[in-house]
């Protein structure tokens, strides 16, 4: 049981959420921080790249600073892994070992499909590199926010905000993106649950929170 002194405390969950650009993770992750925290639970929540002072100094340089355009896929996909290996290092292992549960937007799932799979390089290469930059913290559970990529995208594009590098590809790369995700989440079925975020952001909050429910039956702590 939770805060029993005499008694370790439960690692918390490790919760990420994927999926192509404005697909709802923001939303959604905003819903589940509320419930989990209103069942009285300790939430954090992470964006990708960034999170750390070097995390966001990474995410400038990959997404906002014109010398990015010269950026070439290999260095693309070291700054997004070293973003992510500062991460989980300095704030999402000492978390999920205090019992915090971690909601992750966006983790390795994203390197696998942007940079292994849209990007020209070698898959196998980019798994290695990931699993290196994480180690042995893997999420329990990633909801992947399903939608076609161009109304995501038109979605996204409705908000202002500062010019993103990653959001001036063809739309072809984004369909790439959008099936990479679909393939992943066949071959990993337990972790990956697919949901469609054409769905309103009520409707969906209910699925993930009854998926949430199902995984984890005895309590959202372990
Ligand atoms: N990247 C990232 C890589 O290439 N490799 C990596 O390893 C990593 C980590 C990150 C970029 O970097 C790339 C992927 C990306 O291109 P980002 O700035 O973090 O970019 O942006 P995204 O992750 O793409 O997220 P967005 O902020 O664009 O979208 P979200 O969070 O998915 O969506 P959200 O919740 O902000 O919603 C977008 C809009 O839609 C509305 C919201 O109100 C909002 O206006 N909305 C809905 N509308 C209708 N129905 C729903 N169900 C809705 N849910 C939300």
């Amino acid at each position: 049981m939770r805060g029993k002194s005499i008694m370790a405390t439960p690692p918390g969950i490790f919760i990420s959420f994927e999926g192509s650009e404005g697909c709802g993770k923001s939303t959604q992750i905003r819903s589940l921080r509320a419930r989990l925290e209103a069942e009285g639970g300790a939430v954090l929540v992470t964006r990708e790249p960034g999170g750390t002072a070097i995390g966001e100094k990474i995410r400038h340089l990959l997404q906002h600073d014109d010398d990015g355009d010269a950026m070439c896929p290999e260095t693309e996909l070291l700054l997004f892994t070293a973003s992510r290996a500062q991460l989980v290092r300095e704030v999402i292992a000492p978390a999920l070992a205090e019992g915090t549960h971690v909601l992750a937007d966006r983790f390795l799932d994203s390197t696998t499909v942007y940079q292994g799979i849209a990007r020209p390089l070698d898959y196998d290469a980019v798994v290695r590199v990931n699993r290196f930059a994480v180690g042995d913290c893997l999420p329990d559970v990633t909801f992947l926010l399903d939608m076609d990529s161009e109304a995501g995208r038109a979605r996204a594009k409705a908000r202002e905000g500062l010019r993103d590098r990653m959001e001036e590809e063809p739309p072809e790369f984004y369909e790439t993106v959008r099936r990479g995700y679909l393939r992943l989440a066949e071959e990993e079925p337990a972790r990956i649950r697919v949901l469609d975020a054409d769905a309103t952001p009520e409707m969906l909050a209910e699925r993930i929170w009854k998926t949430l429910n199902d995984c984890f039956p005895h309590g959202l702590s372990r």
